[in-house]
């Protein structure tokens, strides 16, 4: 079969990418997130729920015959994608962070004692480190973390002082999802083997760009999610090799997973199902392996290509603002390029390309350690697949150079008093549409009245905002008033909705009000990112805590 890479076929395969975003063409740029699905995919899941749903390996009916065999079917082309020499060595699994979840708890927890160690590194993505924590928790070993070079490699020098006869598990992420580096996993599994440790691979973001042979990498583990490359969430794969995996005990019971169970005792049944317990996700299962066979149609050499042309233009465009910082060094990398923009909260940045039709990614990335050791609380993140084109890259980064050129300052002067809620309503809901308001929002961040700097610290940080966000309040005689600082400006902006309402009334008041209506009104519950929106219910909430405690 001649494989194909023509990008407009490619794009026309994706239904989404068709749609458009606050009233402007749809541009992803957030594929480490999640990638979008191609029609493929979406009626692969739709035949199997309109003609074919059955329950899989139970029933004796037609159904559940034709289920089981697309079940197993998918299976297959898992293991061709990544050739493992057995399909029973593909554990279906939520996705990545289930599958390490696995290792950890079933393979780790049976072979790991107090003493030993496991290798990981820094760039590692929250689902490679608090797996470890816990079993280092649970048996005692020793999580040791291999540091960074200067350009944000791998220290590979460190990593031979690390590796010893106490390293039972190295686990390293192929690709890193924060920064786009390519790790050498190859040479790492090999320094691993001659200390017998167990190897590892996070393969979350490299599955959809690198070609994954895990016979050849003679990896132990690989683990990878089905969402991030083409196919549906909820699914993901764990690779283990045979004679591991049949050593692991299980680590979840049920129905599927058993031989014979009695009240004397139980027997597991053979692999891959001694780890697949309780009916699995048939659709998803059944809508990776479309995924897959939609990959393989296609020149993936010519997509890899296209997606370094697409870095190579993005990494062009920002070397031409002076003001735009990368985080990550600009060789050996794939996928993505994230940054920040001197003077720019990422996440205000972020909101502006949304509302440009821009999706991309903001924030930590759910790699906090390694942002605090590159000193940054995160970085706004543009990620690639194969069905973006250059004419997007430079739309993106025309966007970038307009906000950078008209920075939403909206002329507001500092007012020393806050306005009240009903002047402040009044004035966003002067400005038409939900971009102009969310500019006048920017703006109000300026008349953010000043936060008390003794209380920038843990106490007053609010939890459960991607961004920083201090509060603290004062009570005189029983009229309470909020300061709130953070970060991003937009926040700032929001806390000045926040404080208008909630200043100068009583802990009762406050209890009794519904600031839900103002949301409202202001379209806020509608327009907002879903991160923005928790991040302002975790600041109203803690507004309502301190309201309960001054009340009582
Ligand atoms: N990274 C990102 O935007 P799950 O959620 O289980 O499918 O994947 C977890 C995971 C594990 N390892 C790496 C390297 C990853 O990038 C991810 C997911 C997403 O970067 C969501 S935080």
């Amino acid at each position: 079969m001649t494989k194909s890479f023509t990008i407009s076929d490619i794009r026309h395969a994706f239904p989404i990418l068709q749609e458009s975003a606050n009233e402007h063409p749809l541009i992803y740029f957030d594929n480490a997130a999640t990638t979008q699905k191609p029609a493929s995919v979406i009626n692969a899941i739709d035949t199997y729920y309109s003609k074919q749903n059955a329950n899989v390996h139970r029933a004796s009916h037609h159904l559940s015959a034709i289920a089981t065999q697309r079940f197993e079917h998918a299976r297959a082309t898992i293991q061709s994608l990544i050739n493992a020499a057995h399909s029973h060595e593909i554990i279906w699994t939520k996705g990545t962070t289930e599958s390490i979840n696995l290792i950890a708890q079933s393979y780790g927890r049976s072979n790991l004692s107090a003493g030993d160690e496991i290798l990981i590194s820094l760039m590692e993505h929250h689902a490679n480190i608090v797996p470890w924590q816990m079993l280092a928790e649970q048996t005692g070993a020793i999580l040791k973390v291999i540091p960074l070079t200067l350009d944000n490699q791998l220290d590979l020098t460190e990593f031979d002082r690390l590796l010893s006869s106490n390293t039972k598990i190295v686990s390293i992420c192929h690709v890193s999802n924060s920064l786009g580096t390519i790790n050498p996993i190859k040479e790492i599994i090999e320094k691993a083997k001659t200390v017998n440790a167990v190897t590892v691979i996070d393969g979350a973001q490299a599955i959809a760009h690198l070609p994954v042979d895990v016979q050849a990498l003679d990896c132990d583990f690989y683990c990878f999610s089905g969402h991030k490359m083409f196919g549906p969430t909820g699914i993901g794969v764990l690779y283990g090799k045979e004679s591991l995996l049949n050593a692991m005990p299980p680590w979840q019971c049920g129905g599927e997973m058993i031989q014979r169970v009695s009240f004397s005792g139980t027997t597991f049944s053979h692999l891959p199902f001694k780890f697949e317990a309780g009916t699995p996700n048939i659709a998803g299962v059944i809508g990776l392996g479309a995924a897959v066979e939609f990959l393989q149609q296609l020149d993936r050499e010519a997509c890899r290509h296209h997606e370094e042309k697409l870095l190579a233009a993005a990494q062009q465009r920002a070397a031409n603002l002076p003001s735009l910082e990368l985080v990550a060094q600009s060789t050996n990398i794939i996928g993505l390029l994230a940054f920040n923009i001197r003077g720019y909260h990422a996440s205000d940045v972020g909101t502006l390309l949304d509302q440009q039709g821009i999706a991309v990614r903001t924030g930590h990335h759910c790699t906090m350690p390694l942002m605090d050791h590159l000193n940054i609380d995160g970085s706004l993140r543009i990620s690639f697949a194969f069905y973006n084109t250059i004419e997007e890259v430079h739309r993106c980064f025309d966007c970038l150079e307009k906000i950078l050129a008209a920075p939403p300052s909206h002329t507001t002067t500092v007012t020393p008093v806050l306005p009240s809620i009903d002047e402040l309503t009044v004035r966003l809901l002067a400005s038409q549409g939900w971009e102009s308001r969310y500019r006048v929002i920017m703006g109000l961040a300026k008349e953010l009245p000043p936060y008390p700097e003794n209380n920038r610290d843990d106490n007053h940080l609010v939890m459960g905002c991607d961004v920083t966000v201090w509060l603290s309040h004062q009570n005189r005689n029983g009229i309470l008033s909020f300061s709130i600082d953070s970060n991003a400006r937009i926040v700032k902006g929001l806390a000045m909705i926040l404080l208008s309402y909630y200043n100068g009334k009583q802990a009762s008041e406050i209890l009794g009000s519904d600031i839900q209506g103002i949301f409202k009104k202001l379209g806020l519950n509608k327009h907002l990112s879903p991160s923005r929106t928790n991040g302002l219910r975790a600041i109203n909430q803690k507004i309502l805590k301190i309201a309960e405690t001054e009340s009582g």
